[in-house]
C-alpha cells in the first residue's frame, strides 16, 4: 500500500520537462505566482501540451493569448465569519476565481477543505476553463471555495458557514455571470444552504447554482453524472482497443460523489470494484463490492457521515489499511476519484506493474507529472481528469438549460445527453491527440479545449 498524502503538496513546482519556450513560460508563470504550487503544474501541463500550437499560430503569440489565459479576469476574496454550536466565533476565509468568461458563464464548483487556497482554487479553476470548453456547451471557467472544514461539523453550523459565505458572494454570481455548483465537501446540502441564502439576498428565483434538489430546479442525473461520465469516458477508450468494462476489475479512491457513482456505473456494467477510501485509508474488498455494500457506503457517507474504515468492521471479506491509498491493488481499472496528487509515481509504477490498462480520473489532477509520464510512456490507456470527469459540470449546463426553459428532463433524456457529450469529448481528444496508433488524451484533451477558448478571445480583441 502507499502512504497517504495530504492533497496538497507532492507534484509541480518546476522540476517539469518541456522545450526552451514551454520553461521561458513557466519561469514567468512561477515568479508571478509565488508558491501556489498546484497553479504551477496544472499550468505546465497545458502549456506544454499547446505550444507548439501557440507558436504555429502568429495570432495566438501576437495577441498573448496565452499569457492572458494563465491571468484570472477577478478573483473576489472574501472573510466568512459564522458562530459554531458553542457560541463561539469561527472565521474562514471565501474565495471565487472567475478564470475565463470568453465562452460564457464562468461555471465551477465551490470546494470546502482546510487546503482551500489561492493556488489550489487557481488550478482548478484554470483546469476547468479547458474542461468546460470540451464539453461543447457555452461555460466559461471558475471555481471557489473555502477553507471550513464541514467535517464534525452539525448541519447548523454547515448553515451558517454556507450562508455567512453566500452572503458576499451573491454580489459576483448570477445565471448570466457566474454559477457555482458543488466539489469536495460541497453536495446537495451545502449547494441548499446556499441557494436559499441566495434567493433571500437577491430576491431573486433563479439558475444561479446546479447541483440544486429536484423539488427547486434541479436536474436527475447531476449527482451521479460525474461518476457515470468517467466511466463512459472508459467505456470510450477501453472500445479503442477492443475491449469493454464488463469483468474487468476495477480500483476506485475516495468514497464520496464520485467514488459513489462511479462504483454504481461499474457495477451497472459488469466490474468487479474492489476498493474506496477516504482521508483515513483505503478498504480493500476482494469479494467486491456488490449493490448492496454500496448502498450501505452511501448511507455511511451521505446520512451518517462516517469513516470508510467502518466498512471493514461491516463486511468481514474488507480489509481496512490505515492511512494508505489503494493503488497497490490488482486492477484493470484505475479511477481516482479523491483528490490532487493522489497517484504519485511509485503509484503509478505500482499499477502499471500490476497490469492495470486503464486509468480514468474522475478526480481533478490526480496523477503527478512523473505519473502521467509513465502512463503515456507504457501507452496504457490514460484519461486526465479535464476530460474524464467533464460528465459533472456537463450536466450542471444541462441543468443550466432546463432551468432557462423551466424543464425538467426525465432521467433517460439527460443520461442520453452525457453519453453523448462524453462520446463527443472522446472524439475531440481523438482528433488532436492521435500519434499514428496512439491516442494521447492528455494533448488531445488540453489541445481541443485550448483552441475554442483561444478563438474566441481573438474574436472579442483585448480585453
Ligand atoms: P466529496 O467531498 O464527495 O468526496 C471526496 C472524497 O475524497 C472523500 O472520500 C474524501 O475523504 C476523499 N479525500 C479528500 N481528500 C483526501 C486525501 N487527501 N486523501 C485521501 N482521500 C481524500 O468530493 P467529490 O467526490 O465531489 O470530489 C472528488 C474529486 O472529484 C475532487 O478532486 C473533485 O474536484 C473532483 N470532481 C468532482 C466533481 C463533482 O461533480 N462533484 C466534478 C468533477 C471533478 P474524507 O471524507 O476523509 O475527506
Ligand atoms: O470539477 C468540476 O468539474 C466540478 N466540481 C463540477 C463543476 C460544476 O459546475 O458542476
Amino acid at each position: 500500500m502507499s502512504k497517504a498524502i495530504s492533497g496538497d503538496t507532492c507534484g509541480g513546482g518546476t522540476s517539469q520537462g518541456g522545450s526552451s519556450d514551454v520553461r521561458a513560460f513557466m519561469e514567468q508563470v512561477v515568479a508571478k505566482n509565488p508558491g501556489q504550487l498546484e497553479f504551477h503544474q496544472a499550468v505546465w501541463e497545458v502549456v506544454e501540451s499547446v505550444m507548439p500550437v501557440v507558436q504555429a499560430t502568429p495570432t495566438y503569440r501576437k495577441e498573448k493569448i496565452l499569457q492572458r489565459m494563465v491571468e484570472p479576469e477577478r478573483v473576489v476574496m472574501f472573510r466568512v465569519p459564522w458562530v459554531d454550536d458553542q457560541g463561539e466565533v469561527q472565521v474562514n476565509r471565501g474565495i471565487r476565481v472567475e478564470m475565463n468568461s470568453a465562452i460564457g458563464p464562468y461555471k465551477g464548483g465551490l470546494r470546502f477543505h482546510p487546503t482551500v487556497n489561492l493556488g489550489v482554487l487557481k488550478f482548478l479553476a484554470f483546469e476547468q476553463v479547458f474542461k468546460n470548453s470540451l464539453t461543447t456547451l457555452s461555460m466559461g471557467g471558475g471555481k471557489g471555495g473555502s477553507d471550513f472544514e464541514p467535517k464534525g461539523k452539525s448541519d447548523g453550523e454547515v448553515m451558517r458557514c454556507c450562508q455567512a459565505f453566500m452572503a458576499e458572494l451573491f454580489r459576483h454570481i448570477g445565471p448570466d455571470t457566474d454559477v457555482p455548483a458543488g466539489d469536495m465537501g460541497v453536495g446537495r446540502r451545502e449547494i441548499g444552504y446556499l441557494f436559499g441564502q441566495y434567493k433571500k439576498l437577491a430576491n431573486r428565483f433563479s439558475g444561479v447554482l446546479t447541483g440544486k434538489g429536484m423539488a427547486f430546479g434541479g436536474s436527475l442525473i447531476r449527482p451521479e453524472a460525474t461518476g457515470y461520465g468517467a466511466v463512459y469516458f472508459a467505456q470510450e477508450m477501453l472500445a479503442t482497443r477492443g475491449e469493454s468494462v464488463e469483468g474487468k476489475i476495477a480500483a476506485v479512491s475516495g468514497s464520496g460523489n464520485v467514488a459513489q457513482y462511479t462504483t454504481e456505473k461499474l457495477l451497472e456494467l459488469g466490474a468487479k470494484v474492489v476498493s474506496l477510501s477516504d482521508s483515513g485509508g483505503t478498504i480493500v474488498d476482494n469479494d467486491g463490492i456488490d449493490e448492496e455494500k454500496l448502498a450501505w457506503v452511501m448511507e455511511l457517507k451521505n446520512i451518517r457521515r462516517g469513516r470508510i474504515q467502518e466498512y471493514a468492521q461491516q463486511f468481514k471479506s474488507a480489509k481496512f489499511h490505515p492511512n494508505e491509498r489503494p493503488w497497490d491493488v490488482k486492477c484493470d481499472l484505475a479511477f481516482p476519484s479523491a483528490t490532487q496528487n493522489e497517484i504519485d509515481a511509485r503509484d503509478a509504477r505500482t499499477l502499471l506493474e500490476n497490469g492495470c490498462m486503464c486509468v480514468s480520473e474522475g478526480a481533478n489532477m490526480p496523477t503527478v507529472p512523473d505519473g502521467v509520464d509513465l502512463f503515456l510512456g507504457a501507452k496504457i490507456l490514460y484519461g486526465p481528469g479535464k476530460a474524464a470527469n467533464a460528465g459533472g459540470v456537463a450536466v450542471s449546463g444541462l441543468e443550466m438549460a432546463q432551468n432557462r426553459g423551466f424543464l425538467h428532463w426525465p432521467r433517460e433524456e439527460v443520461d442520453r445527453r452525457l453519453r453523448e457529450i462524453m462520446h463527443s469529448i472522446h472524439e475531440n481528444c481523438v482528433k488532436y491527440g492521435r500519434n499514428g496508433s496512439f491516442v494521447n488524451y492528455v494533448q488531445g484533451a488540453n489541445i481541443a479545449g485550448f483552441v475554442k477558448v483561444a478563438d474566441a478571445m481573438l474574436a472579442q480583441g483585448i480585453v
